[in-house]
């Protein structure tokens, strides 16, 4: 265990410099606006304009309960359906225009889902304690999140295949870190796919729910071609992320606006168990390949 503490410290002192999460002009100027939170209904849907028509409730200071268009990134109106309950965060401009961000599921099912996992992998983590890490050879964690449909997934949906997961986040700006992890999931899942691999999943989990939710891993994954057949982007609530790098031995530190952290890579068995690591940037997409083909 020891040695394991000291490998992860260690890990974490070449990696810091990596992965900052610099603020650019449009995100401080966003964080600059004011935001209002909204909770209502989706109404119908204009993709090609990416925007929603949503009953929603009194939204305090802005406006009272109505019917009315907001505009939604392309990721958030991908993934809207008429019927569907969202939170989400009102940005009114000053042309009278109403942008909707930060869109969550907000319907019963799916929130008691989430939060119930969230409280179990809370207890989970607490009792482990300083044992919360888990090594190769356990079993992965039990979670509940949503993927970048904004679906609910537990990890029981994974039990009979393969799972290859690593941590990222999308505003990740360093090119060696995150971006340079979603290129090698991608050649791994390519490459596994021509070596006839079959019950193979790919799952990214992010570092930074407070900006990653389903519609903007639904972006990313989109503007990066991403075959999302069998390969999964997914968030949740920031407790239950921070429980999750805790058991995969992930670390991660906010350095003023910088999120500076670790990146691990590990191969899951059908079985549920942790069967190989790597940590840092240095690993290759065959090597993952040659251990699923064992
Ligand atoms: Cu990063």
């Amino acid at each position: 265990m020891k040695h394991v503490v000291i490998g992860l410290v260690l890990s974490f002192a070449i990696a810091v410099t990596g992965c900052r999460r610099a603020q650019s002009a449009a995100a401080s100027s966003a964080a600059e606006e004011k935001t209002y939170p909204l909770k209502g209904e989706i109404v119908s849907v204009d993709q090609a304009r990416h925007v929603l028509v949503v009953t929603h409730e009194d939204i305090p200071g802005l406006m009272p309960g109505m019917t009315m268009e907001f505009s939604v990134s392309a990721g958030d109106a991908a993934n809207a359906k008429a019927g569907q309950r969202i939170r989400a965060q009102v940005i009114p401009s000053k042309t009278g225009n109403f942008r909707l961000e930060q869109i969550w599921p907000d319907d019963e099912t799916s929130v008691s889902a989430v939060e119930a996992g969230a409280k179990a992998l809370r207890q989970d983590t607490m009792i482990r304690g300083r044992g919360a890490y888990r090594e190769v050879g356990e079993n992965m964690p039990d979670f509940t999140l949503y993927d970048q449909n904004g679906r609910v997934v537990q990890a029981g949906r994974f039990r009979g295949k393969m799972v290859m997961m690593n941590f990222i986040f999308t505003r990740c700006p360093v090119a060696n870190m995150c971006p340079a992890a979603t290129q090698k999931m991608m050649a791994t899942q390519s490459l596994a796919r021509k070596a006839g691999i079959k019950d193979v999943e790919f799952v990214s989990i992010t570092l930074d729910p407070a900006y990653d939710t389903p519609g903007v891993l639904k972006g990313y994954a989109a503007e990066r071609g991403i075959d999302t057949s069998n390969f999964s982007f997914l968030t949740g609530p920031e407790n239950a992320i921070k429980d999750l790098l805790a058991q995969f031995g992930v670390l991660e530190e906010f350095d003023g606006p910088l999120l500076k952290h670790t990146l691990a890579t590990l191969l899951i068995s059908p079985e549920g168990k942790i069967i190989h690591r790597a940590d840092g940037t240095v690993w290759e997409p065959q090597d993952f390949v040659a251990k699923m083909q064992r």
